[in-house]
């Protein structure tokens, strides 16, 4: 008979944590660098007691809100490009719901996270335990169903046994190339204390590798021909050439062939912003290179991207003729867009188009375009970044001032607001990860805790955090997380005193001022209050000030480089002045019914888009 040990179903499972490893750039490491935890009743007697006979080997991080710390867990997992991951757990009930949102970003995002939420009793016997959402009609489902539509795969462990078989699966999601994203585990109170004598060969190491799909030939020969055809070909690197590691597979390829690229949201910093090739962002918030080439061009080589809208201004930006080969590890993505699917990890499909297309090359005007393209938007980058010692600096300016402060190896970290589009146009990437976005879920609260994340997977980097009042104000509690653990961010708020892009997208739409920038909500006599951030700051632990304007934060950053704390440097910014240069229709739709006549404008404008969607379908 084998050899046994006999565990609770929580401590088994932190050891199963602690027994899986990866190989990183010929280094064998933790493949859970450790566990998020804010206890409560649900997981602090079972999960709890477990993490802290483990805490050597498997580190427990308290952090202040549950989604603020998932947030963290998916930047640092994403820093690592999948390869390595932190768990979350959280109380049965409110904290475990907590963390729903955080699952759906990395839902979005494809990004593993193990989700340990608490759960209530599988015997049922002390039913109804506080915080239970007691669903009349059916007894099997528990508040943590919410997980379910968000997570890659999802189980409840009812008997300490179904590790067995649960875990198994639950890796192979974790660290799929395909199916990477959050993984549920609910745990039932009582299980989680529950023994069990598990075999021993589920604690022996594991060390994880990527596993790299080959093209298939017929594919491969296809895409060969169909790119062979081409004269106008335009490339768009997603964040999966990150995620494969294909960065001089791509730089070769394109290289070679003088192929102009345009950046995804997640593709940015796959080629240095400096490189010949690099025509810029592209979409919604493109460059405005890019996206004229994309307008004329005969073909789309997208690498390892989602084809969002934003990258592909709702489908009314590029050609209506324009043949897309979609190159991705997974069909799912390689099929959209009527796309000719080509199915493969990057790096080892790129280095076959490399050698299959041997003797072509695109037009030489279209070479030439592209560069002319190129100089243009550079330009304009530089007169969008440039101070203008105007009263209140744009959002543009004070990325140029960050990102002159930024390192060659440092992070620029942000999610939602008007902040997204400004940075993925005018933000100079030097380091392949010093881009970290979340604009898959673009979800509000995700910066400051995921500048946690980024920090803890990069402690070297200084990781600049660049937010907007409104993403502040919703989630900043892992600033006092970030001084406990001794992880300093540089946090710059953009105070425009309210929800400044959807101001702006109000009006686009025809709409009044309303409910968006705090001037035009309802407040008492006096209006809303004048937030102070840097005090706020403060009061958390950590370092803040506020500057007046770009010279001042300058001289500020470098006070915050010289910290050793979290430093928190905010400013008042400029609601309405946004980069115009760039950028490209969005799908937002407007009411086909309205007294006002400037929706009824907009109205009409937006007919007009979809005309031109409309030969995309
Ligand atoms: C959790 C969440 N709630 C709501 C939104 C919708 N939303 C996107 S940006 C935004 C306003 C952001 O305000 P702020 O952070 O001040 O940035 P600004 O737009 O002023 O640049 C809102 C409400 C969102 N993306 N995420
Ligand atoms: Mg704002």
């Amino acid at each position: 008979m084998s050899h046994t040990l006999r565990l609770t179903m929580a401590q088994a499972l932190v050891k199963f944590m602690t027994a899986q490893k990866v190989e990183l750039d010929g280094e064998i490491l933790p493949l859970f660098e450790g566990v998020f935890a804010i206890f409560g009743h649900g997981n602090v007697a079972g999960v709890g007691e477990a993490l802290y006979q483990a805490r050597d080997v498997l580190p427990t991080y308290r952090a202040h809100n549950e989604q603020g710390m998932a947030h963290a867990a998916i930047a640092f997992a994403k820093t690592h490009n999948r390869r390595r991951m932190m768990a979350c757990t959280a109380s049965a009930g409110p904290g475990s719901t907590n963390m729903v949102t955080a699952a759906a970003v990395a839902h979005v995002n494809r990004l593993p996270v193990l989700f340990l939420p608490g759960d209530t009793f599988a015997t049922r016997q002390p039913d109804p335990v506080l915080q239970q959402v007691e669903v009349f009609s059916d007894h099997t489902i528990t508040s943590n169903d919410c997980f379910k539509p968000v997570s890659r795969f999802f189980d409840r462990i009812t008997r300490p046994e179904q590790l067995l078989t649960s875990l198994p699966q639950a890796m192979r999601v974790l660290t799929d190339p395909v199916e990477c994203g959050p993984v549920t585990l609910a745990l039932p109170q009582d299980v989680q204390t529950m023994a069990y004598d598990y075999p021993a060969h589920l604690f022996e190491e594991k060390v994880h590798r990527l596993r790299r799909q080959a093209p298939d030939e017929v594919e491969l020969a296809e895409a060969i021909e169909l790119i062979k055809a081409a004269k106008k070909p335009l490339v768009i690197a997603g964040g999966g050439v990150h995620y494969a590691g294909a960065l001089q597979e791509l730089d070769q390829l394109v290289s070679q062939y003088h192929l102009p690229v345009g950046e995804t949201q997640a593709g940015k910093g796959a080629l240095p912003w400096d490189h010949a090739q690099n025509m810029g962002s592209i979409g919604v918030t493109g460059a405005a290179s890019t996206n004229a080439l994309a307008a004329d061009c005969d073909l789309i080589l997208a690498v390892g991207t989602r084809l969002g809208d934003f990258a592909t201004g709702s489908r009314a930006m590029y050609h209506p003729d324009a043949r897309i080969l979609s190159i991705n590890v997974g069909s799912f993505d390689a099929y959209k867009h009527k796309a000719q699917p080509l199915v493969g990890d990057a790096r080892l499909t790129l280095p076959r188009l490399i050698a299959g297309l041997e003797g072509w090359q695109p037009e030489g005007s279209w070479v030439e375009k592209a560069a002319e393209l190129r100089a243009q938007w550079l330009h304009a980058q530089d007169v969008a970044t440039t101070d203008r010692g105007t009263e209140l600096p744009t959002d543009a300016e004070v990325v140029g001032a960050v990102n002159r402060a930024a390192g060659e190896q440092d992070i620029v970290v942000c999610a939602a607001g008007g902040l997204p589009g400004e940075l993925q146009k005018l933000w100079r990437t030097r380091y392949h990860k010093g881009y970290h976005m979340e604009y898959g879920y673009s979800c509000m609260g995700y910066e400051i805790a995921g500048g946690l994340g980024v920090k803890m997977a990069k402690p070297d980097s200084e990781v600049f955090v660049m937010v907007g009042d409104g993403s502040y104000l919703m989630l900043n509690s892992e600033i006092a997380t970030s001084v406990m653990l001794g992880r300093k961010m540089i946090v710059v708020v953009l105070d425009n005193r309210g929800y400044g892009c959807i101001h702006r997208l109000q009006q686009f739409c025809g709409g009044p001022g309303f409910n968006n920038m705090l001037d035009d909500c309802l407040t008492v006599a006096g209006g809303a209050p004048k937030t102070d951030f840097a005090a706020h700051a403060i009061a958390l632990g950590a370092k803040g000030e506020k500057v007046g304007n770009i010279k001042e934060l300058e001289a500020a950053l470098a006070r915050a480089k010289a910290s050793d704390i979290t430093y928190v440097v905010t400013l008042d910014t400029d609601a309405l002045v946004v980069t115009e240069e760039g950028g490209s229709w969005w799908d937002v739709a407007v009411p086909e019914v309205s007294p006002r006549s400037q929706v009824q404008e907009a109205r009409a404008r937006y007919e007009a888009y979809k005309a031109r969607q409309q030969q995309n379908l």
